[in-house]
C-alpha cells in the first residue's frame, strides 16, 4: 500500500485503518486518558487493570478507535518528560493490541519517541496536537503506513487560552490545516491517512470553536477525513452552565456537523450514548425529503 514502508518493520494496521470506511457514520475515536491531571478524568484510569478494563468498556461501547494520552493538553497542563509519558502510554498499547487484534488504536502525542515506540508496540494512528511540530513526525508516520491527526492549536497547552481573537477563525484553521496535510502528503503519508482536527478549545473561544463546528462541511472540502473533539470542553460549560459531568447532551449536539460528512471522526469520552445518538441522526437525515 505505503511504497516508502520497508519490508522489515512490522506491519501496521493496513487492514484495521482501510476498514473504517466506507460507512454512512462517523467513526468513533474513545478517549482513554492515562494521566493525573485531565480536565474530566484526570487519575481515573492510571492502574494498568483500571486501564484496560476501561478500554474493554470503550469497545463494547462501540468505540472504532481507541486513543491512549500520557500528557494532558488542557489549558496550562504543565508538560510531561518523554520517558513518564512512554510508560503510561506503550505498554497498555502492546497489551490492548494482544488482547484486541482487530481495534484501531490511536496514541495521542506529540512526541516523536512515544509515537515511535507506540507504533511498534501497535498503534495505527498518531493523534498530534501540535500537528506534527516534530519534524521527523511525519516521515516516521509515512515509513510505518500508519496513520497521522494533524490538530490546529494556538500556542501551547500553557499559553493558547491567552489569545483567542481571529480576523476569521475559519480561514485561519482550514489554511493551517491544508498546509500541514500538505506537507504530510509530500512526506509519504497517503492523503487518506492525513487526517485534519480543528483543535476545538486549543486557543479558541466560545463563538470560534462554534464557528469552526459549523465549518466542518468546508475543512472537509480539504480532501481528508475530519477529527473533531468538543466532548466535555468548557467552551459546553459556558453555553449551558453544566459543570463537566453534566456535558454529555452538550457534547452530542455540538457533533451534529458531523452528520452527513463522507468521512468523518469524532473523538470522545462516551462512546455509548454516541454511537446511539449518530445512528439516529444519521438515519433521520437520510428519511429527510
Ligand atoms: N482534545 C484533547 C486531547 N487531544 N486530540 C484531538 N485530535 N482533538 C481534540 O479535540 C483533542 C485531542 C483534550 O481532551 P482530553 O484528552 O479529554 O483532555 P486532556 O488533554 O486534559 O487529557
Amino acid at each position: 500500500m505505503n511504497g516508502a514502508r520497508t519490508g522489515d518493520l512490522p506491519q501496521p494496521g493496513v487492514d484495521r485503518l482501510d476498514g473504517l470506511w466506507p460507512r454512512p457514520v462517523p467513526v468513533v475515536m474513545a478517549v482513554l486518558n492515562r494521566t493525573p491531571d485531565s480536565f474530566s478524568d484526570g487519575g481515573r484510569f492510571l492502574d494498568d487493570e483500571d486501564g484496560l478494563r476501561h478500554a474493554e468498556r470503550l469497545i463494547a461501547d462501540g468505540a472504532d478507535i481507541v486513543d491512549i494520552g500520557g500528557e494532558s493538553t488542557r489549558p496550562g497542563a504543565d508538560p510531561v518528560p518523554a520517558v513518564a509519558e512512554l510508560l503510561r502510554v506503550v505498554p497498555m498499547v502492546a497489551e490492548l493490541r494482544r488482547r484486541r487484534p482487530g481495534v484501531v488504536i490511536s496514541v495521542d502525542t506529540s512526541k516523536f519517541e512515544v509515537a515511535e515506540a507506540a507504533l511498534e508496540a501497535g498503534a495505527d494512528l498518531v493523534n498530534d496536537v501540535t500537528a506534527a511540530a516534530d519534524g521527523r513526525m511525519l516521515g516516521l508516520v509515512a515509513e510505518r503506513g500508519a496513520a497521522i491527526v494533524l490538530m490546529h492549536m494556538r500556542g501551547s497547552p500553557a499559553t493558547m487560552q491567552l489569545d483567542t481573537v481571529y480576523s476569521d477563525v475559519v480561514a485561519e484553521v482550514r489554511d493551517f490545516l491544508g498546509r500541514r496535510a500538505e506537507a504530510a502528503v509530500a512526506a509519504g503519508v497517503p492523503a487518506h491517512r492525513v487526517w485534519i482536527d480543528p483543535g476545538i478549545g486549543f486557543g479558541k473561544d466560545v463563538d470560534g470553536n462554534l464557528k469552526l463546528l459549523a465549518a466542518l462541511p468546508e475543512l472537509a472540502a480539504l480532501g481528508h477525513p475530519v477529527v473533531v473533539g468538543p466532548s466535555r470542553k468548557s467552551f459546553l460549560g459556558r453555553l449551558t452552565g453544566a459543570p463537566v459531568d453534566g456535558r454529555l447532551a452538550g457534547s452530542l449536539a455540538a457533533l451534529v456537523p458531523t452528520i452527513g460528512l463522507e468521512r468523518a471522526v469524532v473523538r470522545v469520552h462516551d462512546p455509548g450514548p454516541t454511537v446511539h445518538f449518530l445512528e439516529v441522526a444519521c438515519r433521520l437525515r437520510g428519511a429527510a425529503p
